[in-house]
Formats: C-alpha cells, sequence, structure tokens
C-alpha cells in the first residue's frame, strides 16, 4: 500500500511537538530517530529526518510528500510547496532589534545599518517594501552576539521569550512576522496520498480542537436551569442528569478554553455547585 511519505525536523525545536502530535493521532513510530527513515505500524505514513531548513526542498522535489517546519523556514526557502495545515506549535516572532541603550524612533533607525541575521529573504523583502537600504549581512548560528562584537549594529532574528535578547543587551524594535508550525505539501499529490493527508489532517484538528476546549460537569438549581444552559451551550446542548435531591440536576458539557475563568464566574452567580472541568483528548463534531 501507499505511504505518505512525511518529513521532520531529526533534532530541534520541532522534532519533540511534531512526534507528540503524531502521537496523539495514533501514529506511533517504530525505531528510534537513529534511523533516516521510520515506519509507523499504525498508519500508512513514513517518517523521514532531516535538518529543518532542507524540508522545503525535499517536499518541492517530491523525496517528501509534505513535511513540518517552522514558517519561517517555509518563507525563507521560497520553494514550491503549499501550507496544508498550521499546527499551532512553536510560536515565535522574527523581529529586528538593536542595542538596549540605543534610542529607537521608527525603521529610519535601520537605514545605511549593518543588519545580521540567518533569514536574508524575509528582510530583504520586508527592507525593499519600507524604502530602508541596508547591508544585510548572512551568519549561520548566534546571531545575537554580532552587535555586541561589532559585526553588526542591529539583528534580524528569532524571538521567543526576548531573554536571549535581554542577555545580549539587545531590544526587540519591530515584529516582521509572526511564526508557528506548519505542515506543507506538495501542490500535486497523487489521488491516493491526498487521502491519507486528509486522514491526517482531520486527526490533527481533533486533537486541536479537543486541547482548544474543556468538558465540565456542574450540579445547577433548576430553578436557574434555563439561564445555566445559556452559559454553557455545548456542541449541541448540554446533557441533563436528574439528581436524588429533586431541585438540582447534573449538567455536562463543552466549553471553550478561553472563556473559561469567565464562564466559571457567571455559574457561579447563577448557584452551580461541584464544578468538575475535564481535560478532552479527542473531539469530534
Ligand atoms: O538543526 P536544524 O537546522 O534542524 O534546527 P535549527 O537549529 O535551524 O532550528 P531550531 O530547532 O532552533 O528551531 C526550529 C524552529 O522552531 C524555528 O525555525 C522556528 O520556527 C521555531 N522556534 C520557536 C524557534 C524559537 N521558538 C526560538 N526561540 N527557533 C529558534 N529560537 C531561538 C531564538 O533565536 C533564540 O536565540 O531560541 C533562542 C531563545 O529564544 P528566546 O527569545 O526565548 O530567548
Ligand atoms: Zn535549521
Amino acid at each position: 500500500m501507499e505511504k505518505l511519505r512525511i518529513a521532520v525536523q531529526k533534532s530541534g525545536r520541532l522534532s519533540e511537538k511534531t512526534l507528540e502530535l503524531f502521537n496523539e493521532c495514533g501514529i506511533g513510530l517504530t525505531g528510534g530517530s537513529g534511523r533516516l527513515l521510520v515506519d509507523s505500524p499504525d498508519f500508512p505514513v513514513e517518517v523521514l529526518y532531516l535538518r529543518d531548513d532542507d524540508i522545503p526542498q525535499y517536499v518541492a522535489d517530491g523525496v517528501a510528500d509534505v513535511g513540518v517546519v517552522g514558517e519561517n523556514v517555509y518563507v525563507e526557502t521560497g520553494k514550491d510547496v503549499v501550507i496544508t495545515e498550521r499546527l499551532g506549535f512553536s510560536k515565535c516572532r522574527i523581529s529586528l532589534a538593536i542595542p538596549k541603550a540605543h534610542e529607537y524612533k521608527g525603521l529610519e533607525y535601520f537605514q545605511g545599518k549593518r543588519i545580521a541575521t540567518t533569514y536574508p529573504v524575509i528582510l530583504s523583502k520586508f527592507l525593499k517594501e519600507k524604502n530602508i537600504t541596508a547591508d544585510i549581512h548572512v551568519i549561520s548560528g548566534s546571531v545575537e552576539i554580532a552587535p555586541g562584537i561589532g559585526l553588526a549594529d542591529a539583528i534580524f532574528d528569532i524571538v521567543s521569550s526576548g531573554s536571549t535578547l535581554f542577555s545580549n543587551n539587545l531590544k526587540e524594535v519591530e515584529v516582521v512576522m509572526k511564526s508557528e508550525a506548519v505542515l506543507i505539501s506538495t501542490p500535486n499529490l497523487s489521488a491516493s496520498k491526498q487521502a491519507i493527508l486528509e486522514d491526517l489532517i482531520f486527526r490533527m484538528r481533533s486533537v486541536q480542537k479537543a486541547k482548544k476546549n474543556k468538558y465540565i460537569l456542574l450540579n445547577a438549581p433548576k430553578k436557574n436551569l434555563d439561564e445555566i444552559i445559556a452559559i454553557i451551550p455545548g456542541m449541541k446542548s448540554p446533557s441533563i442528569v436528574p439528581l436524588a435531591d429533586e431541585g438540582w440536576v447534573s449538567l455536562h458539557s463543552v466549553v471553550p478554553e478561553k472563556d473559561f475563568w469567565n464562564i466559571i464566574g457567571k455559574l457561579q452567580d447563577k448557584g452551580a455547585q461541584g464544578i468538575l472541568v475535564i481535560p478532552i483528548e479527542k473531539m469530534i463534531v
């Protein structure tokens, strides 16, 4: 049977989260990451371990069918591949940063400056759009030390918590792009591989949806039932289970994680008690 070949970063910031997602999708992998090509006994895929920067090229060439990369790498490499799904992890910004002590009034700061980066394509496109002429100095690692050793005036690099910038006496002054892990694929997959990819995306979405929601159980006084149902409408409508005490019912529903604390406060105001909140593993709607 035909298999979908997925390129995954061999070791780095994307590897663990990617394999965790596959695992949650019921896709186990045989053998360790010591091997280049690994099979799944559960699902028609095989995983090809590569350096993240090489993944778009392998997918564009059809050596792999799909791949997981940071959006920044997808944009920087500019290969003939498409984003099929945003995966929501490894979120970061690609930003311009300058020495902390310097005053910053706007992009004019960068006119005629020397900027060190590993992302020259994204940076030069941005500077061109903004009519800034600067000297882009491409280096392959430890970009953050460039200003301190006199190699550059500023840097353009990935920022997550900002602590790397802070400890190198730099400050983030412009966010040029936001990035997260994305699933990329060749635009011309065979019909059978496309079907496997659709099944994979369906599973990924079920996992992502589950993470964004919580299962909630609570005891509600019957006199406020309508108001409580209006607060937690659930996927269709909440389940209502009678309790031995005639004035009360037990209510089961699903609530979005982001509204959670807001909802809890409203439920308490309406007399809800014994509220239990449980994580959901998969959610198919
Ligand atoms: O070896 P290989 O080439 O495969 O990996 P790599 O070293 O090129 O990439 P890797 O594993 O470092 O990152 C893979 C992807 O993770 C990146 O392309 C981004 O899409 C994403 N990502 C998310 C990050 C970060 N967060 C991040 N914080 N990539 C790098 N960083 C760096 C950042 O540049 C800084 O130097 O981590 C450092 C810590 O960041 P702060 O701001 O939290 O201090
Ligand atoms: Zn890399």
